[in-house]
């Protein structure tokens, strides 16, 4: 089967999940087609089942914004009839699902046509897809998919409430490769943090949504009560905020690690004891599944999807949005007690092994082969009448 990706190449979950999938599909002997603004940052080119498209967007003078939708439906239709894909799938609504949708309109008037999936990720349900500029083009191109999935129950709640949305959609939840996570045990946990200190961490794209300000003030609570360094991974709109705590408050300089985008995620993640995700909305939270299966509890909001993933006081815990008191009480309550520490670690990483990736692919697998039979069966319908 040959299976065209349409995915954002860095910003966000949606991205990361695409380029797994794909690169799954592709170790099984699926073509997968990549088609994006730019290489998506965890794609191994190197592997012959992957083929990567760059949208180019022309610019011209006359252009107040570059028109990327245009081109991105361009480039997918040139795809399509070039490698004669079976089927697309776009990861987040804008502009993906828009843009295959456009393509399609194109191949349908040479007589072709290609089943679509589309699989929402979040705020595209969540946020920006419900902007009175966007919603009614995401609404029509969500119904005109093949496919519907959506990587929670919760978010496909909200997609049911927010929109009308005439077909079924199917959860297929996110996952995780944890034998990615056997390869990295000799880390050094000296370069974050001395012996006797606990290591919490937050990883995102620091916007809004991410509540950064809650993990700084989480942190300075905790602080005052046990030994310990914060890890900040990524970069994004609210590291002014993060600058602008450690201007009010100098002493914490040396405990607050900001170590921008890296390579070694994993390695980082297994030399951490807490996880803190307070987000003010989050559909799944692919990031607190990465922690877990690096053996780390997680303390999170229950915005969304995450009370699926992270278990009240199993594999970490969860208090109402912007509940920081409470966030930090059950911080302290944990790296303080090392009994409990040890058992959460373990139920961390059995939480991650029911994602795994062994598990969701074949789900991903028969909901390729079922979108192509029923749309095969729909084109036979629609000549016989
Ligand atoms: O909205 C984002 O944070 C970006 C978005 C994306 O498309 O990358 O992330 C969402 O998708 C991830 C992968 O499915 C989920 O794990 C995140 O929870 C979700 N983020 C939000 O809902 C805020």
């Amino acid at each position: 089967m040959k299976i065209g990706i349409l995915c954002y190449p860095t910003y966000g979950g949606s991205g990361i999940v695409a380029t797994e999938l794909g690169m799954s599909l592709a170790n099984k002997g699926y073509e997968v087609h990549f088609i994006s603004s730019a290489l998506p940052a965890r794609l191994d080119i190197t592997n012959p089942n992957i083929f990567f498209h760059k949208v180019n967007v022309q610019t011209y003078p006359l252009f107040q914004y570059q028109p990327y939708d245009i081109a991105l439906s361009s480039m997918i239709y040139r795809v399509v009839n070039l490698y004669k894909l079976d089927i697309l799938h776009a990861h987040y609504a804008i502009p993906y699902a828009y843009a295959a949708f456009t393509a399609k309109q194109m191949l349908k008037e040479e007589g072709k046509d290609i089943p679509l999936v589309t699989t929402l990720h979040g705020t595209d349900i969540t946020l920006v897809g419900q902007h009175p500029s966007y919603k009614h083009a995401v609404e029509f191109s969500i119904n005109q998919s093949d496919t519907i999935t959506s990587v929670s129950e919760s978010l496909k709640k909200d997609t049911l409430q927010f929109f009308n949305i005439k077909k079924e959609i199917q959860v297929i939840t996110n996952f995780i490769d944890n034998s990615e996570f056997d390869e990295c045990m000799n880390c050094e946990r000296k370069q974050f943090a001395n012996a006797d200190e606990k290591i919490l961490i937050h990883v995102s794209n620091l916007r809004p949504v991410k509540r950064v300000e809650d993990v700084l003030q989480i942190f300075k609570n905790v602080n005052k009560k046990i030994k310990s360094k914060l890890v900040i991974i990524g970069e994004g709109p609210d590291m002014e905020k993060i600058n602008q705590f450690l201007e009010e408050n100098p002493d914490l300089i040396g405990e607050i690690r900001l170590l921008g985008k890296v390579n070694d995620l994993y390695k980082i993640l297994q030399l951490s004891d807490v996880f803190l995700l307070p987000s003010e909305q989050e559909s799944f939270g692919l990031a607190a599944l990465e922690a877990m299966a690096a053996n780390t509890p997680v303390i999170s909001s229950n915005a969304g999807g995450i009370p699926e993933v992270n278990i009240q006081g199993e594999t970490g815990y969860l208090a109402e949005i912007g509940n920081v008191e409470a966030m930090s009480n059950y911080t302290i309550k944990l790296l303080g007690d090392e009994k409990l520490l040890a058992q959460m670690k373990i139920n961390a990483k059995q939480q991650a092994i029911k994602f795994d990736l062994k598990n969701i692919l074949p789900i991903y697998e028969h909901m390729y082969q079922e979108t192509l039979l029923e749309f095969k069966n729909k084109q036979k319908v629609d000549v016989l009448e």
